[in-house]
């Protein structure tokens, strides 16, 4: 059975809730997050969250492990096949949610909660927002007319992007984009996220 190393309120929750979509068992090693200022400080393998463990596969980053996950278990679920239409859709913003969106959030957070008060910088934060802004308008525009990132159907991008969507509406980014507040909307009412939110 897949073990998953979890922490409420990390990227973890990907991944729990893309295993609550497609039904699929697992086990849940539920750690503390370790505020730390060192990276891979987390009691896990390869001291990342999430980290994922499956006979010989044992990986971190959540991208990867949606992607895996997808192609062991989806059965062509919740993702265009290789090859299909919307493929390179797909993985466009699938990765766009982790590597575009998530860096700037980022460094808000570790900026105005993560690191000691002393260690503050008020310019990264305000830096983080402008970066943020334009970042969340690209996904503002692409949703206009669109219930998901791939049009109808909620797909495995949509679990990427959920988790930074959540994080910019708790900065306060989502006021002034109404395609946001709705798309945010859409997946908070999906059980399978709600039962991500509540995983311990
Ligand atoms: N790109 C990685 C980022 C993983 C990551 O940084 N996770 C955070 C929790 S959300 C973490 O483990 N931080 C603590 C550390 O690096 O020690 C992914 O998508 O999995």
């Amino acid at each position: 059975m897949i073990k998953l190393y979890h922490a409420p309120l990390t990227r973890s929750i990907r991944v729990v809730w893309l295993l609550e979509e497609l039904g699929i068992p697992y086990q849940l090693e539920t750690r503390d997050y370790r505020p730390s200022p060192t990276p891979f400080a987390q009691p896990t393998p390869f001291g990342k969250l999430p980290a994922l463990e499956d006979g010989e596969t044992v990986m971190f980053e959540s991208g990867a492990i949606v992607e895996y996950v997808l192609e062991r278990y989806g059965q062509g679920r919740l993702a265009p096949r290789p090859g299909e239409p919307g493929r390179g859709t797909f993985l466009q913003w699938l990765h766009f949610a982790e590597a575009t969106l998530m860096p700037p959030l980022v460094e808000i957070f570790r900026h105005t909660m993560l690191k000691p008060e002393a260690e503050r910088i008020p310019a990264v934060v305000a830096d983080g927002r402008a970066r943020a802004a334009v970042t969340l308008n690209v996904v503002e525009q692409a949703l206009r007319g669109r219930d998901y990132l791939l049009g109808e159907d909620f797909s495995a991008a949509d679990v990427m992007m959920g988790y930074g969507m959540k994080m910019a509406e708790q900065f306060g980014l989502l006021h002034e984009l109404p395609n946001l507040k709705a798309y945010v909307q859409r997946l908070n009412a999906r059980p399978a996220l709600q039962r991500a939110m509540g995983a311990k």
